[in-house]
């Protein structure tokens, strides 16, 4: 029951904190292709392309929750540079996860002693979502850093920290590969946390890979690495 519970808190935050969606039905696409190239000849004089894809789009009245293209084929040795398009301070992702079990939730439940108490530092203001459990252990939902920072999780479980704006290679192996949120340049000063506005993947290994947004898992990207 409380794993239940603790799993719809995890839906609940990811749904909730941010702002509402309007998932309006549009159709721009907004590709823009920073060193077009009009060969996909395969030879190492070519330079490596950089794709530009933008993550929303709208304003303070219409949000539309969606990669702009949401489709691209690339040829390996390229890149893909992600920057969110929403004139407000609206956070998305750019999240590659191998598999449902690798899913790093926006908020995740975590045991502290029962007698643990949370001092708040911002004028006494906030509480922690928690719950009791009969084991003398209390359950308290946390944000997670894995969510909200620029992080990988290798194939073999290796934690890695990406600095802010991050140029990461993906080998296609990786469990979780994550932008953590990205906000419209100018935009950062409205949180507390030093957020990303762009995120850039050099793909070196063909194959056809999806990603996600934590916030919003009806966003997919979609993209073909060919060789
Ligand atoms: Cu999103």
């Amino acid at each position: 029951m409380l794993v239940v519970k603790i799993l719809h808190l995890g839906i609940l935050f990811a749904v909730f904190i941010f702002t509402i969606h309007i998932n309006a039905v549009y159709a721009t696409v907004d590709a823009k292709n920073n060193n077009s190239s009009s060969t996909s000849n395969n030879t190492s004089s070519i330079k490596p392309d950089n794709y530009a894809i933008k993550v929303g789009e709208g304003n303070n009245t219409s949000s539309i929750t969606k990669y702009f293209p949401d489709y691209v084929e690339i040829t390996a040795g390229d890149s893909i540079t992600w920057y969110n398009g929403v004139d407000v301070p609206n956070p998305h992702t750019v999240t590659f996860i191998r598999d449902l079990d690798n899913i790093e939730k926006i908020g995740v439940p975590f045991s502290v002693p029962n007698n643990t108490k949370f001092i708040p530092v911002l004028n006494n203001l906030g509480e922690p979502l928690e719950e009791k459990t009969s084991n003398g252990t209390k359950v308290v939902m946390m944000l997670n850093a894995r969510a909200l920072t620029p992080t990988v999780i290798t194939s073999g479980d290796k934690v890695m920290k990406l600095k802010k704006d991050s140029v990461y290679a993906y080998n296609g192996s990786e469990k979780f590969v994550n932008s953590g949120p990205l906000l419209s340049l100018d935009k950062e000063q409205n949180f507390d946390y030093s957020f990303s506005s762009s995120f850039t993947v050099v793909f070196n290994k063909p194959g056809f890979f999806e990603y996600t947004c934590l916030f919003h898992p009806w966003m997919i990207g979609k993209l073909l690495v060919k060789p």
